[in-house]
């Protein structure tokens, strides 16, 4: 289950939580049905290098070169509408959808993870406003995200809030790391072509678009003049949201410009899985071709707790706050948590078009 609430002071335990999740026994399918490999929703990165980093943070530097092989990526963030084919094929529950077990939180009372109910993390905002300077804090989040019982992707916001199913092209939300594996795992069985996350590199090189060192998807100044470029946050964050893009969490998928490779939401809507690990040095050593991310994690802010990358930022970004829709902007969460500002998109090791 999303843990930031139930273990921030206690720690997270590593990757190997995912046996005790259920995660490793193979993934049914209850029907026969095939999915089609869908171009039109897949976008070809052809192979190429690029400048993968920035200067504007610590752990997006140095700036290096990186050497991408071609692969199929979704234009779209992954749909309600897709992840309920995905809910209702499988009867796969999400770790939001699930009640915490006793014996993955050895460090909590039995009685007390008894009265702890299923459910995820839901952006609620504060009742007083915080300073600006405060917001940078690292466990400012807390003042802004509250355990909600029964919030799962089905539910969002939360049980007594509208449902997924009025919401069928938003980016489903909820999405922890092991569940996104989990829907990549069967649509590989259903399609017959290998779908896996993005590796973080694979991430910024097809949301930057084919520019090169541009600190924006679409180019170098933040905002266009007279155009809106992303779903984000407009006005004083957490608590005025004035909604000048027109949304005040997950807008339709493909709502704003695509990039120049045709894809959609890469910056803001909701945050995107990345298969690798999070370290913040590793562009130090990173091997310079088709880069898989290392084989560990550490957050300096949360030592103990293995993390992977996300990408893209989210309706909850400001440049006043985070500016995380910058496509060079690296985000880390443990691998079992879902917030309701979190999803994803997928890779497909298809072969290239022929044209
Ligand atoms: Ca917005
Ligand atoms: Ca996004």
């Amino acid at each position: 289950m999303g843990c930031v609430f139930l273990l921030v002071f206690l720690g997270c335990k590593p990757d190997e939580n995912a046996k005790s999740l259920g995660l490793k026994i193979p993934l049914k399918s209850n029907s026969d049905s095939k999915v089609q490999f869908d171009k039109e929703r897949m976008a070809w990165i052809p192979p190429g290098s690029f400048d993968m980093g920035s200067e504007m943070n610590q752990d997006e530097q140095p700036i290096h070169k990186v050497k991408l092989d071609g692969f199929w990526i979704g234009k779209y963030e992954v749909t309600n509408e897709e992840f309920a084919e995905f809910a209702r094929d499988s009867g796969y529950k999400t770790i939001a959808e699930r009640k915490p077990k006793p014996e993955d939180f050895p460090e909590i009372p039995p009685g007390e993870i008894d009265k702890i109910k299923a459910g995820s993390i839901v952006f609620t905002p504060p009742d007083e406003d915080i300073p600006v300077e405060r917001l940078k804090a690292h466990n400012a989040f807390l003042a802004w995200w509250k355990y909600v019982a029964g919030a799962s992707w089905r539910f969002p916001e939360g049980p007594q809030k509208e449902g997924a199913e009025k919401k069928a092209k938003h980016p489903v939300v909820h999405i922890a790391w092991y569940d996104a594996q989990e829907y990549c795992k069967w649509l590989t069985h259903k399609t017959g072509i290998k779908y896996r996350l993005p590796t973080e590199a694979e991430w910024e090189y097809a949301a930057r678009g084919g520019l090169q060192r541009k600190e924006y998807i679409w180019g170098d100044k933040q905002e266009l003049e007279g155009q809106i470029m992303a779903n984000i946050w407009q006005g004083r964050f957490p608590r005025e949201n004035t909604k000048k893009d027109g949304y005040y969490t997950t807008a339709p998928v493909g709502k704003f410009p695509p990039n120049g490779y045709g894809l959609f939401d890469v910056g803001g809507n909701v945050w995107e899985w990345c298969s690798d690990w999070y370290m913040p040095n590793y562009y130090r050593n990173s091997p310079v071709s088709n880069p898989k991310g290392p084989n560990e994690s550490y957050d300096p802010n949360e030592p103990g707790q293995w993390k992977r990358v996300q990408r893209s930022g989210s309706f909850l970004c400001t440049d006043l706050y985070c500016g995380a829709f910058r496509p060079s902007r690296r985000m880390k969460t443990t691998p079992d948590t879902g917030m309701s500002h979190a999803g994803f998109r997928v890779v497909a090791e298809a072969p290239a078009p022929k044209d």
